[in-house]
């Protein structure tokens, strides 16, 4: 069956697709690719991630990655398969990806927020859904804002009550089954884990730890410059300025984020991608972009997860 082999990792695919695509990869490198299923969505649907990594008895270090937190913006869980594809394609001739392979597991979750991915293809008018799927209180709104919904100073800022709001952070702190999912797989290993990407679009931003204005990073100067050092890698590819800093320097302040939550779990190295592009079509990319986006978010991921294997 040569469908696979020609998957077009330049178009955006629809959920039942992307979950055969992790079947197939699971399938076409059983030596380093595991589906690993570590939650349920509200309306049922399992939550499954890719571990990939090289065998090896030693005690392996962990890298997070997930993409499709957020239901319309399509370019992230295009980005986690590009990602999952380039690792898979370098490591057999890049000894650094090799060694990085051997060191370290990576924990990619493709899709995140599957009800709501699978409502923003229903038809054009739900296409800019964000939240999941979960009824409000009253029964008649839908939809808490998973990045809203973390145990990271919940419902203090940038949030609304209102749960016909986009930014409406849940009925409590990990209230929804998605953000359960990975607080607990995270929060079960959280010494192994390196380094936390959460993927999303739009804006061309690297956004640091804290969303919340009253909170600094410990490591607030590394996290700088390593996201700096991404910003310019991701320059090197195709010339595309990415902005870097924390949410209330760079836009505004939230809480409740997953980024937030890491970092609060003593896990380093968490940043938020902001893909492109800067709004001309915001979260409706057209498909000529996904693959000048991938390559330029890779090399940015790159210089990230590699200076969290050399430190
Ligand atoms: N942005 C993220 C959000 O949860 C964010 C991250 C927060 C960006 C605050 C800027 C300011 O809102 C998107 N696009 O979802
Ligand atoms: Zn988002």
């Amino acid at each position: 069956d040569k469908r696979q082999a020609e998957y077009d990792y330049f178009q955006y695919h629809p959920m039942e697709e992307i979950s055969s695509w992790m079947a197939q990869m699971a399938k076409e490198y059983p030596d380093v690719v595991t589906i690993v299923d570590y939650g349920k969505s509200y309306e049922n649907r399992t939550i499954s991630l890719m571990r990939i990594g090289l065998k090896t008895d030693a005690k392996k270090k962990a890298i997070w990655m997930d993409c499709g937190i957020h239901a319309r913006e399509w370019i992230a869980p295009a980005f986690c398969q590009y990602f999952v594809r380039q690792i898979l394609q370098t490591y057999k001739t890049d000894t650094k990806m090799e060694a990085m392979m051997t060191n370290m597991d990576f924990y990619i979750t493709p899709v995140l927020n599957v009800d709501g991915y699978i409502f923003s293809w229903t038809n054009s008018s739900t296409r800019l859904w964000r939240k999941n799927r979960s009824p409000g209180p009253s029964g008649d709104c839908y939809g808490t804002d998973l990045n809203r919904n973390f145990d990271a100073n919940w419902g203090t800022v940038g949030v609304s009550s209102d749960c016909n709001s986009n930014i409406y952070p849940g009925r409590g702190p990990i209230s929804e089954p998605e953000a359960q999912a990975v607080t607990y797989f995270v929060g079960s290993r959280k010494e192994d884990f390196l380094c936390f990407l959460t993927i999303h679009s739009y804006g061309q931003l690297l956004l640091i730890p804290f969303g919340h204005p009253d909170f600094t990073a410990s490591n607030y100067d590394e996290l700088m410059k390593v996201g700096e050092g991404a910003a310019e890698a991701i320059w090197k590819v195709h010339g595309k300025k990415y902005r870097v800093g924390t949410s209330p320097a760079v836009l505004y302040a939230n809480s409740g984020s997953s980024r937030d939550w890491a970092r609060m779990q003593d896990i380093p190295l968490t940043f938020t991608f902001e893909l492109r592009d800067n709004g001309t079509y915001g979260f409706e990319l057209p498909q000529e972009e996904i693959q000048p986006t991938c390559e330029e978010a890779y090399s940015g991921a790159l210089h990230i997860i590699t200076y969290a294997h050399d430190k």
